[in-house]
């Protein structure tokens, strides 16, 4: 007997910890243990309750993924109805919305507002009975929605008991709000959905929709959604006293352990609104989640009281929505461009349509696997999306809108710019001219010499370029240094003091470190980063051009891809030839004392970086080696002397204070690419 009740005790404070941790971990991002600690304490707790099933409780932090996939979701009706909210497009139509609630409530003079993001996520409401999670549903029509509690478990920011130490007695309490993908998480799931050649999620808020309908909740808890609370119901307590405003259900919700967003504001009048609306219309676009416009609430429960609902929406808050991210046009052709790897890579070319605050024409449609997916045919009716700073990309087909006779498209058996035979490798997705002499590709290639990363020649623009392999004065980046002013005089738009200072510029460059050169020669995989660790490694080109391939994957940083590459690239002989050229020339292919030292390219110098929340494949260690090599500091905790966030999954209080500073954000992605120019 006492026997068992030591091991009740012992489930209980075992309990307890894991659900500190997770909510340190998941809420507050401010983790109180290692992983392994955590999973060690998980994997006890996992056994004791093996051998006492009588003591597994549904609020036990062992149970939040399900054994077995559900047959299908069960229809449940809200206890309070979920009403959707009356938008409005302008600030004109927010002043519209403030004079018809007055007109209902004369005698109200000021009043405060709560002004609160709008996350594009999905509704849900969640029911605790004595603080245990016993229900999670779908908005659904707002009367009736769909019993997904298996899969709001798997949310990790969302309690399954909450923390009600101050407040007893809470019989039933009624939280609702927003689950989300964040955005890193979202790409991620269609990137592997590409690969598997499944069909596409069109965008962040169907595919939080799309996982919370999915009947494995194995499959929820690895899609990583997140949640937002922003309403609190209590029932079975008449004392009002608890939270009398929307603002104080705001502080209640983050109490008993939700995660609140933290952008929400209090605002004195409409014209406080407006600012916060403008503020957030480029702001937002930093956020690690989508958001579409600012739900303006009033503060006080007794005037939303007063005010009530009308058939549909609450009189008392409004969606003040951002214009569209989301616009159909017409697709007027594809081309198809070829890069300096010889990619062919087919391109929409759309009549021009205002997105986000800019004129969309062109967009990517990546390879022909893509093409196919979405069946795009020139002359269809298509949905662009541009989300903040991502490039346009076209995420359906409006196949009702296709006019008749349209032809699937087709990528070219031979190169549109060289005429040569493409080839596909069988697992690969890219289709590439091979044409050593193709101009698209020798473009691409002096125009990646001449990049500030490379060997920085300033002048030579993509016009220059075109013009100096049409006119067949540069067949490799080794001929721009035969180059004369007499030569270059001969060319469009060209005086006699701009091809002085061209040859000099072009001159100039042979003082370029080797790591630079190394990049420069554009071996694929071998961005600025991983240049310099090449060049540290090997500090001539003859030893680098001599190393065995698992002595280059050896170098910390270097993968079995990037060794495979680079080993390659110097058995080609016409790569060693212009090596030799470019070594007579008189170009740097041995590293001075400075470069080694000083790891050539500084990128960071002077920069203070803090990493928050979990990077999608370097460890923190990793990036913050990466970012010191490139002259960066890295510090624990954000304040204004922050440069940077580099966010990753769960990224929490942290990401917040940076986001309150006002502070830059880079994913893991941004960050790599800004160390690398990554190229494939
Ligand atoms: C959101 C959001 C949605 C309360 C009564 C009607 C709407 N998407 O972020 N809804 C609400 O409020 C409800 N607040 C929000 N922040």
């Amino acid at each position: 007997m006492t026997q068992i009740k030591s091991e009740v005790k012992q489930i209980e404070e075992l309990r307890q910890l894991l659900q500190q941790a997770s909510y340190a971990y998941y809420v507050l991002d401010t983790p109180i243990m290692e992983d392994t600690v955590y999973d060690r304490l998980y994997r006890e707790l996992q056994q004791m309750e093996i051998e006492h099933p009588e003591l597994v409780r549904l609020d036990s932090p062992t149970q939040r993924v399900g054994e077995k996939p559900a047959i299908h979701f069960t229809s449940v009706r809200h206890n309070i109805p979920l009403y959707s909210l009356e938008n409005a497009f302008n600030i004109d139509e927010l002043q519209s919305w403030e004079q018809r609630w007055r007109r209902q409530l004369p005698t109200t003079d000021a009043v405060e507002y709560v002004s609160e993001l709008k996350i594009d996520g999905s509704a849900i409401a969640l029911t605790y009975e004595n603080g245990i999670l016993v229900r999670g549903a779908t908005r659904g029509d707002g009367v009736m929605g769909e019993d997904i509690t298996q899969n709001v478990r798997t949310i990790r920011s969302i309690p399954l008991r909450l923390n009600l130490t101050d407040l007893e007695n809470l019989e039933k309490v009624e939280v609702r709000g927003e689950a989300f993908l964040p955005l890193d998480v979202f790409k991620q799931i269609n990137e592997e959905r590409q690969k598997a050649g499944e069909q596409l999620f069109a965008n962040p808020r169907n595919a939080a929709a799309g996982t919370l309908r999915q009947l494995d909740s194995r499959i929820v808890a690895k899609r990583r959604l997140d949640f937002f609370a922003y309403t609190l119901h209590i029932s079975g307590r008449d004392d009002a006293s608890i939270a009398n405003t929307q603002w104080e259900a705001l502080e209640l919700l983050e109490k008993m352990g939700f995660r609140v967003n933290p952008n929400h504001k209090l605002c004195a009048s409409l014209a406080e609104v407006a600012e916060y609306y403008q503020y957030w219309d480029t702001e937002r676009l930093n956020l690690p989640y989508m958001t579409d416009g600012v739900v303006v609430k009033l503060n006080s429960f007794k005037l939303q009281e007063q005010l009530g609902f009308t058939q549909k929406f609450p009189r008392w808050a409004v969606a003040l929505k951002y214009p569209a991210e989301e616009a159909p046009t017409r697709v007027e052709n594809i081309a198809v461009n070829v890069g300096r790897t010889g990619a062919l890579t087919p391109l929409a070319q759309m009549r021009p349509v205002q997105l986000a605050g800019t004129t969309v024409s062109r967009a990517t449609l990546h390879n022909s696997d893509r093409v196919a997916q979405l069946d795009i045919r020139i002359g269809d009716t298509v949905i662009v999306r541009k989300a903040g700073e991502i490039i346009p990309e076209v995420t359906r087909v409006l196949i009702e809108l296709r006019p008749p006779d349209t032809q699937p498209f087709v990528m070219p058996t031979h190169c549109p710019v060289c005429s040569q035979p493409v080839v596909r490798e069988l697992d690969e997705a890219v289709t590439r001219c091979v044409n050593a002499s193709c101009p698209a590709i020798l473009k691409g290639e002096i125009e990646h010499w001449v990049s500030r990363d490379a060997l920085d020649i300033k002048g030579v623009g993509e016009k220059l370029v075109h013009q100096l392999v049409e006119k067949s004065l540069v067949h490799s980046v080794a001929d721009l240094y035969d180059l004369t002013v007499e030569k270059l005089c001969n060319l469009e738009r060209m005086g006699k003091k701009s091809a002085e200072k061209l040859i000099d510029a072009i001159a100039q460059s042979k003082n370029q470190p080797w790591s630079r050169v190394l990049y420069g020669l554009g071996i694929r995989h071998v961005g600025s980063v991983n240049a310099q660790l090449l060049t540290q490694k090997y500090p001539t080109v003859d030893q680098l051009a001599t190393a065995k391939q698992s002595d280059i994957a050896g170098i910390y940083g270097i993968g079995a891809e990037i060794a495979q590459s680079v080993y390659q690239w110097f058995r080609i002989n016409a790569n060693q030839t212009l090596v030799q050229r470019l070594q007579v020339t008189g170009l740097q292919f041995v590293a001075t004392e400075e470069t080694t030292v000083n790891n050539g390219n500084q990128k960071f110098a002077g920069k203070t970086f803090v990493i928050t929340g979990t990077l999608p494949t370097l460890k923190r260690d990793e990036a913050k080696a990466l970012i010191q090599k490139a002259g960066g500091k890295v510090t624990d905790s954000v304040s204004k002397k922050t440069d940077y966030v580099v966010v990753g999954e769960d990224a929490g209080s942290k990401l917040e204070k940076a986001q309150t500073l006002g502070i830059n954000q880079l994913n893991e992605t941004q960050l790599l690419e800004i160390l690398e120019d990554s190229q494939n």
